[in-house]
């Protein structure tokens, strides 16, 4: 809706893979959105007033029951840039939901606000829902060591450091578990004003072209505490190596992963988390920056979008288990309505053992199989897995640590019935993953 527009309603449209917005207030009032299924644009949902219309803000809308959702980590769920910036007279938001299964930090306004940050701003949206599932998009499958001098914060600081624009920061050790045990806290001394913080790691070396990821637990004092990443050059021009990274953190735990692709390589790299004194103290916990190997996943292994064209209820057949929007089930099949969209999230489906020894409390998952490449497995802790080929082969081992999935990429293998076989607490279970190339 352009400029001056005003008493339009946008009902029951299915909108996908638009190269801007998939909807756009641009300029407009008094418009009802609802209804709609917009995915995989590069901005699902826009409200924009510029100096095009200056006195026509962004007023009275009516936002119900619509889907936004995206399907790749630099796309926007929901983006608002307003010359006044009046946000609670944009007016009705209710029953929508702001899907991003591909950020598991749940970043769905601007990319840096969570859906209670945009609740805070409006006073609306109390209702509306996250996606119902995640995915990795980009798969590890690989990872090095810990670049960071420490992790667990469980003896102590290590070698970590703080900065403030007024000499102020107050970086102290805190075994009160907080997240797990010890824990780094930054705050301050008698804070100053509005401005920056920083928590400064060790130096490490990086490589150009190269991925890395970075962990962290966090909590903050603050309901929604805005903490930029950054990995840049320590000392001379302080450059950046990647760009930053914007994160939340809250006054409840959250997991936060962001993935960094250095653009030169450098022995003097470091990491800075920089923040506002009035978001502080925040802790952080678990804190890892580790080299990987990756691939990106394909959303259509996980996504499914489907839209009819006809006058009549189309029924698909579905070859695995999934969800919509709303979390309601789909096993067999789907029906959609007549000129109507629906999206559907994969559930990973349980694959039974082999040796049909499977127990229900240790189920092992795996996703997509068949997969054309790449699949993710979930396992618990402290389990070797090996993939072999139908002749007993091993074509690749992999030890997991953690309770997180696991990627292996059989891209480089032939087509064909591979065998999973993971061990942990001395029992063995095999699985069967189809390649289909
Ligand atoms: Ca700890």
């Amino acid at each position: 809706m352009d400029d001056k527009s005003s008493g339009v309603t946008i009902d029951s449209n299915t909108i996908g893979y638009c190269r801007g917005a998939g909807i756009y207030i641009h300029n407009a009032s008094n418009v009802a959105v609802r209804n709609n299924l917009s995915y995989g644009n590069r901005i699902q949902f826009e409200l924009r007033h510029d100096d095009i219309a200056p006195d026509n803000p962004i007023r009275n809308l009516t936002v119900s029951n619509n889907v936004f959702a995206s399907n790749h980590p630099i796309q926007v769920t929901l983006r608002a840039n307003t010359k006044d910036n009046i946000f609670t007279s944009f007016g009705t938001f209710l029953n929508n939901v702001y899907a991003t299964p591909f950020d598991k930090n749940d970043q769905i306004y601007n990319n840096q606000y969570t859906l209670a940050d945009w609740v805070a701003k409006t006073g609306q949206d109390g209702s509306s829902k996250l996606s119902p599932r995640h995915y990795n998009y980009y798969q590890v499958l690989s990872a090095d060591a810990n670049l960071l001098c420490e992790s667990t914060f469980n003896t102590g600081m290590g070698c970590y450091s703080c900065w403030s624009n007024d000499n102020n920061c107050n970086l102290t050790w805190d075994n009160a578990n907080k997240l797990n045990g010890g824990s780094a806290r930054l705050g301050f001394n008698n804070p100053t004003s509005n401005n920056g913080i920083g928590l400064i790691t060790n130096t490490f070396s990086i490589t150009a072209g190269s991925y890395y990821r970075l962990k962290l637990s966090a909590i903050s004092n603050a309901a929604s505490a805005s903490i930029d990443q950054t990995l840049l050059k320590s000392g001379g021009d302080y450059r950046r190596f990647a760009p930053a990274v914007t994160i939340r953190a809250s006054t409840t735990r959250r997991e936060l992963e962001s993935f960094f692709q250095a653009t030169e390589s450098a022995t003097d790299a470091r990491f800075d988390f920089n923040m506002k004194q009035t978001d502080g103290p925040i802790w952080v916990d678990n804190l890892s920056f580790q080299k990987v190997t990756i691939a990106t996943a394909n959303p259509n292994d996980s996504l499914l979008f489907l839209y009819n064209p006809t006058k009549a209820i189309q029924t698909q057949s579905l070859s695995a288990s999934y969800v919509d929007s709303y979390q309601n089930a789909y096993n067999n099949q789907v029906q959609v309505k007549p000129f109507s969209g629906i999206l559907l999230y994969i559930v990973p489906t349980v694959i039974t053992g082999l040796n049909g020894n499977n127990n229900q409390n240790t189920q092992q998952l795996i996703y997509p199989n068949p997969t054309s490449g790449v699949a993710t497995i979930m396992i618990p802790g402290n389990t070797t897995l090996k993939v072999k080929d139908v002749f007993g082969n091993v074509v690749m081992e992999k030890k997991a640590i953690d309770s997180e999935p696991v990627n292996i990429d059989l891209s480089g293998q032939g087509s064909g019935i591979y065998i999973i076989e993971t061990i942990s607490n001395n029992e063995t279970r095999l699985q069967k993953l189809i390649l289909q190339k």
